[in-house]
């Protein structure tokens, strides 16, 4: 008889085999550009008002006071930062609306935390520095180039609605980037990688697009 883990095991390979079907299939385009300055529903989106939970089958338990985030690479200082540090730095809210690649969006979500921009100020990118890869405590990994996470709508979230950030959301800390599809949000986060060239991550290397603009439906690549 099979084990509890094998069990779980072979349901996430059939979860993530059925997205890269999709991915090759290109499931879900509409073939069109949507306008952010005109819209406020990327084009193949639909309005949700409840927010569905997405992982890879595990839900990392990190408690509050071992969590650690590491920003390293290729920085004039690199950095290892606890909840402590995090709240110490100047605190932010944000709200924005998230795009999830499987077509639904939501609205107006307030985000409490520090700002990518603070971050990056504090352990400043060398020239050489292009694009992050980002490390989560279940082992997620996922890239943007440094430009989109230096955007100024990104941010370290600890808090969603004025609250704790829930487990399954992502609690302690994840990481939010409203320009993209929501794969490029990491839950969990536990190491921040700022490197000379681009490395893809979990989804990029499984057929999911590299750059992940919803307005010009980039879903898969
Ligand atoms: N660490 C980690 N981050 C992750 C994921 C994941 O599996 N692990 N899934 C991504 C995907 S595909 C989506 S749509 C969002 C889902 O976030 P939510 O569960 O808070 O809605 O998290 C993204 N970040
Ligand atoms: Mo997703």
């Amino acid at each position: 008889m099979a084990t509890r883990d094998e069990d779980e095991g072979s349901i996430k390979e059939k979860l993530v085999a059925t997205k890269e079907r999709w991915a090759r299939e290109g499931r879900l385009l509409t073939g069109t550009r949507g306008d952010p300055a005109r819209d406020r529903l990327p084009p193949g989106q639909r309005q949700v008002r409840d927010w569905p939970v997405l992982d890879l089958g595990v839900q990392p338990n990190v408690p509050r006071e071992r969590w650690r985030l590491d920003v390293l690479g290729a920085v004039e200082n690199p950095v290892s930062w606890n909840l402590a540090t995090l709240e110490a730095a100047p605190q932010v809210e944000m709200v924005s609306d998230i795009h999830c690649v499987t077509a639904w969006s939501r609205y107006d979500n307030r985000w409490q935390g520090v700002s990518a921009a603070h971050l990056l100020a504090v352990v400043r990118p060398k020239p050489e520095a292009t694009h992050i890869l980002f490390h989560s405590y279940d082992g997620y990994t996922t890239n943007v180039s440094l430009a989109d996470f230096a955007a100024d709508d990104v941010l370290l979230a600890h808090s969603w609605d004025g609250a704790p950030l829930t487990r399954e959301h992502g609690g302690p800390v994840r990481v939010v980037i409203p320009k993209r599809y929501f794969w490029k949000s990491p839950k969990w986060i536990r190491q921040i990688d700022i490197r000379a060239g681009d490395k893809p991550g979990y989804w990029e290397v499984r057929g999911y697009h590299n750059e992940a603009d919803p307005w010009a439906e980039e879903r898969y690549g």
